[in-house]
């Protein structure tokens, strides 16, 4: 059985989480869930940034310490991932004595290997990003852009990470594996960014100025930068069950240049570990254009869209609208349309007509296909190309297109109802009429089947809710359950069962976009 180990970034606790922490996090479940129905042992980890300026800001604003601050907004953030019915193998928080004491081993080896080097500074720091800045970073105006909140020029001793050796080496690395990020125009930006010389980082904090880290384990008196403590989670979670390395690591594109693709590639490097084997970087999520963030106020609570809509139906739109790798704007307005005309009347018509038609037609009990007409072949032979392209489409992270595809053979299930139109079947007692009565209600319980086994990965409770209507429980092997046939012959199926219930007007629903 292969492995595959696949992380989120870890989310900084200097706010609630937001749609956009939500969906990464239910892009990596989609994945993590795929691989496991595709035979992988898939380890999953996701977890808090709990460290650095911004959250001991937050905590002195709460008149509370750090440490309380980060239980409290960590615990909102880990609450968050069974109610988006994710299914994560691991939690890991920088706070805990798992991590610090890696984070501290893996300085201290790169301090004796003699990576690590004291020096004067004197630059730009910007607390928002805690990061020196250089000029190269300024408006053309001179100005400091936006993104870096407030920007104060200071003088201070502070330790260095000799990562400007390492830039051939990278650059070279990147050049000869072409696959390393995904999507690949990213990769490009790297190399574009690495043709500027790479200064040495800065990995330390003096105490002074922020407590709120770990501490250097040959210096106590400087804490660790937060992105060399944050990267590191994903190896020390894994340290000791010899897991590393990660696979995939999933994370948005703000935060690949320079840490990701940069400062963890080096760091790695530079200790002698095996690199990661893959970077997706996903998009942002934006309201009127402008990315959703808890600093700036702009943000949807994903809680509330499950509360109003259930669970799968935010996992399918979030999937469902986003290319992975592109920007999306979320509203309101969008999510409905997606939500009647894909989910409510397509999906959930097609189960209604099945259980309805089955109950009516056949006692409740699912009839052999008796023949296999044009009609019939035709939705066979779609059936067979829609699989043939939607396994291949989840291996290359196209989810939206995977999803779209499988949307299109419901619909062409729907459309063969139509033409069969069972109804009028009923009327006859023709043997003709009878077989293909028969035929038509078998054809559309096993599109159904068939359909709900490719949603699985995306719409889990949805697919097992569709199951247990069917009178089905699906065997271990996914792969076998995706072949046209004749495994809910017999099946006693429920009456009814309601999936996507209308919203609630408009005037009665949260204010939204
Ligand atoms: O960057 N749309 O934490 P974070 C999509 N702690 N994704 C978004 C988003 C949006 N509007 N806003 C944020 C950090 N994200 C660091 C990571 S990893 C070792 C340390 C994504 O809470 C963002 O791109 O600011 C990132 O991948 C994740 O949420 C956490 O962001």
């Amino acid at each position: 059985m292969k492995s595959f180990y696949i992380t989120t970034a870890i989310d900084y606790v200097n706010g609630s989480p937001h749609l956009g922490h939500a969906y990464e996090k239910v892009l990596t479940d989609v994945i993590a869930r795929f691989r496991r129905q595709m035979g992988d042992r898939v380890h999953f980890l996701t977890g808090v940034d709990e460290h650095g300026q911004k959250v001991q800001a937050s905590a002195r604003e709460r008149g509370i310490p750090p440490q309380q601050f980060c239980d409290e907004v960590s615990a909102e953030f880990r609450a968050l991932l069974p109610r988006l019915n994710v299914a994560n193998d691991d939690f890991i928080r920088t706070t805990e004595a798992r991590h610090k004491r890696v984070v501290a081993a893996l300085l201290q080896q790169l301090f004796d290997q003699g990576e690590i080097y004291q020096a004067e500074y004197r630059g730009f720091y910007s607390t928002r990003q805690e990061q020196f800045l250089q000029d190269k970073d300024r408006n053309p105006d001179g100005s400091w852009p936006e993104l870096f909140g407030e920007v104060t020029e200071i003088t201070e001793k502070n330790y260095f990470f000799k990562l400007a050796q390492y830039q051939a080496w990278l650059v070279e690395f990147l050049t000869k594996h072409e696959d390393f990020i995904f999507p690949r125009y990213r990769q490009k930006q790297v190399l574009e960014f690495l043709k500027d010389p790479l200064n040495d980082l800065c990995i330390s904090r003096p105490r002074e100025r922020l407590e709120w880290g770990i501490p250097l384990p040959f210096d106590p008196a400087y804490v660790t930068y937060v992105w060399f403590d944050a990267l590191v989670n994903y190896y020390s979670a894994v340290a000791d069950s010899g897991q590393w390395p990660a696979d995939c690591h999933v994370i948005g594109k703000d935060i690949l240049v320079p840490p990701h693709a940069v400062y963890w590639p080096i760091m790695l490097h530079a200790l002698g570990l095996p690199l990661p084997k893959s970077l997706l970087v996903h998009g942002w999520w934006s309201i009127n254009g402008v990315k959703m963030s808890k600093s700036t106020g702009n943000f949807i609570e994903p809680g509330e869209y499950v509360a109003e809509f259930g669970v799968d139906a935010l996992r399918y739109f979030l999937i469902r609208e986003m290319n992975v790798g592109q920007d999306s704007d979320f509203t309101r307005a969008q999510f409905l349309v997606r939500y009647n005309s894909e989910l409510a009347n397509n999906l959930g018509n097609l189960v209604n007509r099945t259980l309805n038609m089955t109950t009516r037609f056949a006692g409740g009990a699912v009839p052999a296909a008796e023949v296999a007409e044009d009609l019939e072949k035709e939705l066979h032979a779609l059936w067979d190309k829609t699989r043939a392209e939607v396994i291949p489409l989840c291996e290359g992270f196209q989810f939206h297109t995977a999803l779209e595809r499988t949307m299109a053979f419901v619909t062409a299930t729907n459309a063969y109802i139509e033409k069969r139109a069972p109804w009028k079947l009923g009327k006859s007692a023709a043997p003709a009429d009878v077989a293909l009565l028969r035929t038509s209600l078998a054809t559309m319980a096993e599109a159904l089947r068939l359909a709900v086994a490719l949603l699985q990965h995306v719409t889990p409770s949805t697919t097992a809710k569709i199951n247990a209507v069917l009178g089905y429980t699906p065997g271990a092997n996914w792969p076998d359950e995706l072949a046209w046939g004749t495994k809910l012959t017999g099946a006693k199926v429920a009456a009814a069962l309601v999936l996507f219930p209308r919203p609630a007007p408009a005037d009665k629903a949260p204010a939204k976009p």
